[in-house]
Parts: C-alpha cells; sequence; structure tokens
C-alpha cells in the first residue's frame, strides 16, 4: 500500500511518526509498541557505539572512523532483513552492521585496521563492508540474481548513499536489476551530501526515489528518521520481493549531523545553523517522545539504558583492543593466489622492517 500511494514523481514522503512524536495510526506498519520501544534501545546504544568509535579514532586506536550520527533509524532498516536475506553494507552502516548481529568488537578491529573484524560467522549473509562508493547495488544484484535462479525466497539489500546514486555502476545494477526482476531492495540513505557536495548538485531530478520509474520498478520516498516509516518500507517492499515482484527502491531522507569520516571538516561546507535546523528531526528524540507519550519510557528508563549501553560499548571497545594485531604480512594475504614480483619485493622489505623493529625492541626489553 505504501509503494502505491505514495508517488515520489508527485513529491510524496511517507512520513508516520513527526517530530513532536504523534504517530498517524492509520499508516501504522506492523510495529507493536513492545518493538519499538526494543528498536528506540538499539538505536540508542548504536547512538553509543558511534560516539565510542569517535573517541577511540580521537585517541588514536583507529586510523579514521565513519559515523552514523542522525542516521540511527535509517541504519535500524537492516532490523528488518531475515536471516535468509543478503546485507550489503558501504563504510557507513556499523550501525546497521550491529543490529544485523555483528559484534561491536569486531566492527571495532575492522576500523582499527584489522581486516579480520570482517569475518562474518559462518552463513550470516552479510559481506563485509565495501569502501568502493556505488559498488554495492552492483553486489547486491549478482547475489539476488542468483537467489532468483536458486529458487530461493529471499533479497539482497544494497546500501548506498546519495553520493554513489550518480555512479554509473548504481545504474547499471538498477537496471539489471528491473530487466531480471531480481529480488532486490535499494536502500539509498540520502542523508543529504557525499563528503562536502550537497545533495542539490548531485542530481537535478526532485527525488533519487523516482528513477525507479525509469528501471521500471517501484520506488518509495520515506522520512528516513521516521522508524515507523522505515518499519513499513523495508516490510512491504521484503514481502513484495519475496512474493517474486521484482525490485524495489526506498530512499530514506536523512541528515549527517556528524563529519563525513573523521578526516573531514564539515565546517568547511556547511554552518552551524543548519546542524541546528536539522536536530529536532532527530529520530531517537521523536521515537522517544512516542514512547514516553504511551507510558513506554521514562527519565529512569532513559538512565539505566544508557548505562547498560555504555557498559556494552565500552566491553566491546576493550575487546577490539585487547586482539592481537593482523601481522604485518597479511597485507599481501588475500588478494593474489601468487604475488606479482612487485608485491613480492615489498613483502620482504616489510618483513626485513618489522624483524628490525622488532630487534630493537627486543634489545630495549
Ligand atoms: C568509487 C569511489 N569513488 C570515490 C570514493 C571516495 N569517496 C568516499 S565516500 C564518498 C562520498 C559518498 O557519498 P554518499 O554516496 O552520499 O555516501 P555517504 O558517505 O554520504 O554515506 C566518496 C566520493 C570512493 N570511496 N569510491
Amino acid at each position: 500500500m505504501y509503494f502505491e500511494r505514495f508517488d515520489p514523481m508527485q513529491g510524496q514522503c511517507l512520513q508516520i511518526l513527526d517530530q513532536a512524536g504523534r504517530l498517524q495510526e492509520a499508516l501504522r506498519p506492523d510495529l507493536p509498541d513492545g518493538r519499538a520501544r526494543q528498536l528506540y534501545e538499539r538505536m540508542s546504544v548504536m547512538r553509543l557505539a558511534d560516539r565510542m568509535a569517535m573517541s577511540l579514532q580521537r585517541e588514536g586506536g583507529m586510523g579514521t572512523y565513519a559515523p552514523f550520527y542522525g542516521q540511527e533509524a535509517a541504519q535500524a532498516s537492516a532490523a528488518f532483513l531475515g536471516p535468509e536475506d543478503w546485507m550489503v553494507p558501504t563504510y557507513r552502516e556499523t550501525g546497521a552492521l550491529y543490529l544485523r548481529g555483528v559484534p561491536l568488537a569486531n566492527l571495532y578491529r575492522y576500523w582499527m585496521g584489522d581486516e579480520r573484524g570482517m569475518l562474518m560467522p559462518e552463513g550470516a549473509r552479510t559481506l563485509p563492508i565495501a569502501i568502493v562508493v556505488g559498488s554495492q547495488p552492483l553486489h547486491a544484484v549478482g547475489l539476488s540474481w542468483a537467489m532468483k535462479l536458486k529458487g530461493e525466497k529471499a533479497a539482497a539489500a544494497a546500501y548506498f548513499g546519495d553520493g554513489a546514486s550518480s555512479q554509473g555502476d548504481v545504474h547499471e545494477a538498477m537496471n539489471f536489476a528491473g530487466v531480471f526482476q531480481t529480488p532486490t531492495v535499494f536502500i539509498c540513505q540520502n542523508n543529504q551530501f557525499a563528503i562536502s557536495l550537497p545533495r542539490r548538485q548531485q542530481t537535478a531530478a526532485a527525488t533519487i526515489a523516482q528513477r525507479a520509474a525509469g528501471y521500471g520498478f517501484p520506488g518509495l520516498l520515506i522520512d528516513g528518521n521516521d522508524i515507523f516509516a522505515v518499519a513499513a518500507a523495508m516490510t512491504e517492499a521484503l514481502a513484495d520481493i519475496r512474493a517474486g515482484k521484482g525490485p524495489r527502491l526506498i530512499e530514506m531522507l536523512t541528515y549527517r549531523l556528524g563529519p563525513h569520516t573523521t578526516a573531514d571538516d564539515p565546517t568547511k561546507y556547511r554552518n552551524a545553523e543548519e546542524i541546528e535546523k536539522f536536530k529536532p528531526a532527530d529520530p531517537l528524540l521523536r521515537l522517544r517522545r512516542y514512547l514516553e507519550a504511551k507510558g513506554l519510557w521514562d527519565q529512569a528508563a532513559e538512565e539505566d539504558l544508557l548505562r547498560r549501553g555504555q557498559a556494552e560499548v565500552e566491553e566491546a571497545a576493550g575487546k577490539a583492543k585487547a586482539a592481537p594485531p593482523p601481522a604485518p604480512d597479511e597485507l599481501f594475504a588475500y588478494t593474489y593466489r601468487s604475488l606479482p614480483p612487485y608485491l613480492e619485493r615489498q613483502r620482504e622489505e616489510l618483513r626485513a622492517a618489522s624483524q628490525a623493529q622488532g630487534a630493537v625492541e627486543a634489545k630495549r626489553g
């Protein structure tokens, strides 16, 4: 009903829970209050986990990190995927991967430079993070096409941003998905920026969701800071996809409140007033208001949650820090079956350098 009723071509955007925490019951998806409360808790811990990653980076434990502050409801889309579905994440999806069940300590390890943090448990149907912008839709379409050929009733979820939507790869993926009717859900988190490039300079189209029409499948524009709209869009898209109705595109309108990554200085391309303008749209704030109005949440519950959440996040950070670092050799281990000569030389250089460093450290005692 949502995909039919809300036409992105007409500029329609699905919002069910407004900023004041008022819910439009007539549009409510199958998201009972108990589940909404549970999601509020997970999204709150997600935010704490994001903050912890920022601190770990600032204290030198991580090379870089891509925060998702402000995008927690869109990230919670992963909670609606089943174990039979595939998830294909970008670097932004730490929160989504956490909800998918990837241990936080592993996610931190990855950002600390240890690829083993991306080793997924057998059968987890979750690809490792790919930094290559726009690669996720291609991979998800490939996976979903394979599932279709095998007769599996499941979907593959492609995560990507507004910036990625301009990549040729994304066009090819969506076109292929339309032609072969692959079971793919394209999840575009439109957080208004591709690093410093604002959304208005990204495309002359009024919405990204409307592009689906050009590929021959339905698209839906939603308020990506509204967990009820996220639930509605994801549940309907996945049900349709599993019923063999082909791909779906969901554009989740959100706003990145933090920097693009820890290497970015957003004051160079947006001012403080703009950020303040978006703060009332915070996905946690409105859900909390809703739960409080229903008598399902209060200050004591909030304090208890923050205490438990912080303990969980600190434990994960401790685990990640205590994990043995990868051997330098591993840099060369997984891409080539046999290394080309120039990489062979580099590996020998690195071995010699780490042995020399080891000897110096041993002398120092
Ligand atoms: C193919 C490719 N080109 C360029 C980059 C550099 N790069 C990293 S993130 C980014 C912006 C992507 O913006 P968007 O798709 O909107 O996602 P967001 O970072 O906002 O989540 C760019 C250009 C890259 N990683 N891969």
